[in-house]
């Protein structure tokens, strides 16, 4: 089964990787899809000399990124960005997505907003009929308050979790924030939630990705479907 996930994964970074075109400023994503992705492109940089700017997503995305010889810029040292490709944690079938489970989404979703063309890809299961059935929504949020930040989001209707490390210290993110993962059952209507959620004084942002993906790739085992 992690076999045919990770195969999957592969055919939607690789099927993704393909929209690339020399000359493009590309949003990087975050997430072992992505890093897959990213991979690929690198492979394109050196055996077609494919040059394309990268803006990464994230500090793991952009020591992968170096790795591979691919040019980088901040979001703030371009004027567009022309292709975002980033991975979700769940996808609805109006393409709503919840994201953040690597703690990125920040970071993503400014990306994304300033992007002419959002791709994303994911492996089957990540595509749901309804969105948090099975994943809490991530929200960053201040350090500072940050225990009646989430008392708060639990009036909205949260069940909160305080993210935390694998050494059980708090996860801080690569803005220096922290993640209250908020699970809701059921996730009625994710526009209202994301405006509920907005409004608490101290979040920063949230993984609900609502109109940011114009073309979604599934990847499966044997190959990869674009739905535009
Ligand atoms: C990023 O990586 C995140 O927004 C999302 O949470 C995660 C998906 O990771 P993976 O591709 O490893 O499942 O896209």
């Amino acid at each position: 089964m992690a076999f045919e996930a990770d195969l999957a994964k592969a055919h939607a970074a690789r099927s993704a990787a393909e929209l690339v075109q020399s000359g493009m400023i590309v949003g990087l994503g975050s997430g072992s899809t992505a890093g897959l992705l990213v991979k690929r492109l690198g492979e394109r940089v050196a055996e077609e000399g494919l040059e394309f700017v990268g803006v990464p997503t994230s500090v793991s995305t952009a020591e992968l990124a170096r790795e591979l010889n691919i040019p980088l810029r901040d979001v703030d040292d371009v004027p567009a960005v022309d292709l975002n490709i980033d991975g979700a944690d769940e996808v609805d079938p109006e393409y709503r997505m919840i994201k953040g489970r690597g703690g990125a989404l920040l970071r993503e979703k400014l990306v994304a907003c300033v992007a002419s063309r959002r791709v994303t890809i994911v492996s089957p299961e990540k595509v749901v009929p309804r969105l948090g059935i099975d994943s809490p929504v991530p929200v960053e949020v201040s350090r500072l308050g940050y225990r009646h930040i989430e008392q708060r989001l639990r009036t909205l209707g949260a069940r909160t979790s305080l993210r935390r490390g694998p050494d059980g210290a708090p996860f801080v993110t690569d803005g220096g924030n922290l993640i209250i993962d908020c699970g809701f059952s059921p996730l009625a209507d994710p526009d209202t939630l994301e405006a509920g959620l907005k409004s608490v004084v101290g979040v920063f942002e949230t993984g609900l990705f609502l109109g940011l993906c114009d073309v979604l790739v599934v990847g499966r085992p044997d190959g990869a479907e674009q739905i535009v």
